[in-house]
């Protein structure tokens, strides 16, 4: 269905659109609300116009506890990644953080047992890997106070991994959560979830090593598509300056120990041996 706002609305967009100061911008956007056609097809708009209202609210609350030097939620990133699972209640979101990482969580039969984002570090053959579990997500999520905190965890997501216990949970996080281009993942209790995070992220992981040496351990997670440089870089800046040669093994090696230059474009679980001058 066309969502067809009047010329009102257009025109309390517009004033959205040049507004400069959080005020005239919360101002814009509530006068878009209650201008903004109410019927089904419009129900994505009314939802993003809010999450814009909850948004400025909550960076400006943010300022001003900063500014007064008082307690402001955050996360810190740790790792090669972060995933973050987000669900109804009793969706088994819990046991699956408390099995993959060390985080000491509760787990409980009752509802809602989870009040605050908690988090654990996974470890995938070496590689560390941060994981938050988002409190349960209810209808109106939007409304609550939480939700702009909650939303700016997910929204800095490398993979949200969804939890629902039927159908029609799974249509309640359609509706409250953004549409976001964040990849996503259905946890339906396998036993192969690790293997399928790490494939879901779009990293590979690399197994440095000096001439004549074992690899070294743990190995280094890049992005798929890294080159020999970027590898380079990452374990330290003055590698590149004092670069002569690698030589890999592995699936980007046309054969063993072929010798490559820096712009070799890497694959998961190569081994290279870095030559200095
Ligand atoms: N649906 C579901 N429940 C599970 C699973 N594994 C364990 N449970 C049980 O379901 C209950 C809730 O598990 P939690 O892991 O605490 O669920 P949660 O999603 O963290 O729930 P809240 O934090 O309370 O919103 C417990 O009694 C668990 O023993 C699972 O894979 N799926
Ligand atoms: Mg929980």
């Amino acid at each position: 269905m066309p969502v067809n706002p009047g010329i009102a609305y257009q025109k309390a967009e517009q004033e959205y659109v040049n507004a400069r100061t959080d005020s005239q911008k919360l101002a814009a956007l509530k006068k878009m609300l209650t201008l903004v056609p109410k019927h089904k097809g419009s129900e994505k708009l009314q939802k993003g116009i809010k999450e814009k209202i909850r948004k400025i609210k909550y960076l400006k609350e943010k300022e001003i506890k900063q500014k007064k030097g008082q307690h402001v939620d955050v996360i810190k990133r740790e790792g090669a990644a972060t995933i973050v699972l987000v669900g109804t209640t009793n969706s088994g979101k819990s046991t699956l953080l408390a099995k993959l990482t060390n985080a000491k969580v509760k787990i409980a039969e009752y509802p809602f047992t989870t009040k605050k984002p908690e988090i654990g570090i996974m470890d995938y053959k070496g590689i560390k890997i941060q994981i938050i579990e988002i409190p349960a997500i209810i209808e109106n999520f939007n409304e609550t106070e939480k939700a702009p905190y909650f939303l700016s965890i997910i929204n800095t997501a490398n993979l949200i991994i969804l939890f629902f216990n039927d159908a029609e949970e799974k249509k309640l996080l359609d509706a409250e959560l953004p549409d976001i281009e964040i990849k996503k993942l259905i946890y339906n209790n396998e036993e192969d979830i690790k293997d399928k995070i790490w494939k879901k992220l779009s990293l590979i992981k690399i197994h440095t090593k000096m001439p004549g040496k074992e690899p070294n351990y743990p190995p280094v997670a890049l992005e798929k598509n890294s080159t020999i440089e970027d590898l380079a870089e990452h374990v330290h800046k003055d590698f590149i300056m004092n670069f002569k040669f690698a030589r890999v093994w592995g699936k980007s090696a046309k054969f063993p120990g072929q010798t490559v230059s820096l712009n070799h474009v890497l694959k998961d679980d190569d081994i290279i041996e870095l030559h200095m001058k």
